[in-house]
Formats: structure tokens, sequence, C-alpha cells
């Protein structure tokens, strides 16, 4: 038999993890449905089988919260495989959901299987259904994240960003409390090495967190003002800005004006909004701190991610330069952090590891803004990391070795984009 290509590995694994009508990022370390995974996966979904894509999607938003937030995390099953599972989340959900949410890929996901979709019926009637959810999601973001209407949100949450454990929250964690948060067991640390995860200190801090926003009982229009973490991420607004652009043109095709109206003002605010994050000696963006509205000196992957929306030529040309620059001092990019700062780690999750799905991201907006070579560098370095060390959550960059969990979705999903 000739060997399985890299692509239809990819779609295995992808198959390996569907849970029918939503997809697990992987088996044992994450046993729900993700946000941002999800929508992420409907992209490779969509080149096997376009209606099971627009239906993971679907699956989300039919647990969005009435107030229009979408939880990072769906537990459609019971397991004890995962900590802090619902009984720590305790929002009474008819299904449960953690309380927080996780970057609005939704709005770009969308639009990127509408415009390639083949069945363009099926397409029409879907993206419909789905875009005042969508909408709704990135009213509520401004709503309850942006309370003095910046044009960009803060995250209440490492969790929320989806780079745990980035260095970019250290300073803003060291605000946060520890006592009181009492005795627990994690899981993760029992499925993938602990080199490779979040510390304890920064777990008593995440579950501080969570503890807190519980005994709000989850009430969002009170969380913003009663957290000690709010961070102005350049990564977490780029896609929000992206996926409210990306709306915006949606909503043109579908002929819904006054969505489209509001979500190109919201991005247009939001790009204007982003220029007091520039760094010009770190040639990126950098987060700011709101509690004490000061840039974070951490030069990481969310703001170099932020070439994803629409930014100014001069600055994603500066950033294609900041990715040249670090290629130079790892065999894979793009890392997570810049292997110069000493707080760089290597295999410890975003704090230095390549991940496909930034990769997925940068590349694209990269490509956007006509630096190819600089994206496609990018591209095969993701390919050649496939081909070394198998479909990994997340790779050391100096050594190319598969870190976390294995036979990862999301990971599987970009490969499956990437090829197509
Ligand atoms: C917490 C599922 C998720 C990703 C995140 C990644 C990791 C969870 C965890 O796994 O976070 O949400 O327990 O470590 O950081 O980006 O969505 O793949």
């Amino acid at each position: 038999m000739a060997p399985q290509t890299a692509y239809d590995r990819a779609v295995n694994v992808l198959k390996q993890n569907d849970r029918g009508t939503y997809t697990v990022p992987t088996k044992g370390l994450y046993p729900f449905q993700w946000n941002w995974d999800s929508c992420l996966t409907a992209l490779g979904q969509r080149h096997v089988d376009e209606a099971r894509a627009w239906t993971e999607i679907e699956t989300l938003f039919a647990h969005q919260w009435e107030d229009g937030m979408v939880p990072h995390i769906v537990f459609h099953e019971v397991s004890d495989q995962y900590f802090p599972g619902p009984e720590v989340w305790r929002t009474n959900r008819p299904t449960p959901t953690s309380g927080m949410t996780q970057p609005p890929v939704a709005g770009f996901a969308a639009k990127r299987i509408f415009d390639g979709a083949k069945d363009r019926v099926l397409a029409e009637e879907r993206a419909r259904r789905l875009l005042p959810k969508i909408n709704a999601w990135h009213k509520w973001f401004f709503a309850n994240r942006d309370p003095h209407g910046e044009g960009l949100v803060a995250i209440l949450h490492p969790w929320e960003s989806g780079r745990d454990n980035s260095i970019d929250w250290d300073a803003a964690l060291e605000r946060v409390p520890t006592e009181g948060v009492g005795e627990y067991s994690r899981r993760d640390t029992q499925h993938a090495d602990p080199a490779h995860r979040p510390t304890k200190t920064q777990y008593d801090r995440y579950l501080w967190l969570v503890q807190r926003f519980r005994s709000l009982n989850w009430d969002n229009s009170r969380l913003h003002d009663a957290s000690p973490f709010q961070v102005v991420d350049p990564g977490f607004n780029a896609i929000l800005i992206r996926s409210c652009a990306d709306l915006a043109a949606m909503a043109d095709a579908l002929d819904e004006p006054g969505i489209a109206a509001d979500n190109r003002a919201w991005a247009n605010k939001g790009l204007a909004a982003m220029e007091g994050l520039w760094s010009e000696p770190h040639g990126q963006y950098l987060c700011r701190d709101r509690t004490i509205n000061t840039l974070i000196d951490s030069a990481s992957i969310g703001g170099i991610l932020a070439t994803f929306a629409a930014i100014p030529s001069g600055r994603a040309h500066a950033i294609a330069r900041t990715v040249e620059r670090l290629s130079q001092s790892v065999q894979f990019s793009v890392p997570s952090h810049d292997p110069a700062d000493r707080r760089f780690d290597a295999p410890r999750y975003w704090r230095g590891p390549v991940w496909l799905v930034t990769n997925y991201m940068i590349a694209d907006g990269l490509a956007a803004a006509g630096e190819n070579a600089v994206a496609k560098l990018i591209i095969d370095s993701s390919l050649e990391l496939i081909e070394k060390s198998g479909f990994a959550e997340y790779y050391d960059p100096i050594s190319g070795t598969p870190c976390g969990g294995g036979h990862f979705t999301w990971t599987a999903a970009m490969v499956v984009e990437f090829l197509s």
C-alpha cells in the first residue's frame, strides 16, 4: 500500500476526534468542545464535507449565552479527564459551559467557508442563520469588554486569550492573589509532560479569577470592572477586528446592511486604536495592561498575530522583518516568544513553542500584505514540522520535538488548509 499523504493523515485526525456535531481538540487532554478550536477546525472540515463544517460552528453557537457571549468550553459530555470541569465553573447553563470566552475567529471562519463553498444554496442558508449570532457576539465584546469606548477589548483571564501562559500575562498575573483558592487536582499534567504546561502558581491565579467571577454569578456587566486582570492583547483584538471586517463583507453579500455597517464601524475604530499598541523598538505590537494603562514589555506572538487584521502596510512589512529575524534564531517558525528574551522557554506551551494555528493566521495576514516570501517560509516550516513530528498540539521551535497532546485537531485542520 502507498504511504498515506500528510493530507490524508490530517483528515484522519479530524475524523478520529469528530463527535458527530462537534470535534474535540484531542482525546484525553481536552474531551469537550473549545471555541476557537472548533471555528478553525471547520476550515479543515470544509474541504471534506461542507455541511459538517457549518455544523461545527453552529453547535458552538447553540450554546451562546443570552447576553451574546460565546463560551470558551462547551461540556457536551461528562468526563473527569479535564480540570476545571462544570462543577468548578457552575454557570447554570442547560448544557454546562465555562463562563468566559476565547478569540473570536468565527466571523473570519464563516466568511472563508462561505466564500469557498461549492454548495452555494447550503452556504447561503447556513451563513444567514449564523450571521445575527456572530454579530451578537461582536456586540457583546464592545459592550462588556470596552466600557470606555476605546475601540479595543480587554481579556479578563489568560484562558480567554487562547495563549494561556504567555509571558505577556506574567506581570499582570502577579497582581492576582492566590489566597483561598483551596486544594485541587490538575488533570492536564497527567496527560502531558508538566514541563510543557503552565506552572502551579499560574494555575492558582487562573482559579482565583474563576472563583472571583463565579462569586459575581458570571454577570458580564460586572466582571470587567471587578477583575484585577484586564489586558488589551493585540492578537486577540486583531482577530476580533478581522472577524468584524469579514462579517461586514458577508453581511453585504447577504443583504444585511445594518449588520454590515456596525461591524465595519467596529473594525475601523479598532484598527485606528491598534496604533497605540505599536512598539518601534520591537517591530511589533505589544499588549497594554488596562489596570495601569501601560504597555507590557513582552515580545510575544500576540503582537505578530496582529497582521491578521488589515493593519497599515508599513506595520505589516515591519512585522514581516521581525518574523525573518526570529526565524534566524530557531529551526522552526514562528516561535510564540522571542528566543532572545531570557523568559523564553522552548517547550513550555505559549512561552516559546510553535503553534500551527498562529502560523496559519500570521501567514494569511502577511500574504494579504504582499509578504509572500515570509508567508511561504511559515507554511513550509509548518509542513516540515508535521513530517518530522506528526500532528502535535505544539512544537519546540529549536528541536522540532512534539509537545503537549498528540493527534491534535486544529493542527490537522491547518494542514488540510495549507495543502488545499
Ligand atoms: C484552556 C484547547 C485549548 C486551546 C487553547 C490552549 C489550551 C486550555 C487548557 O487548549 O487551553 O482553555 O486547559 O490548557 O491554550 O488555546 O483552545 O485546544
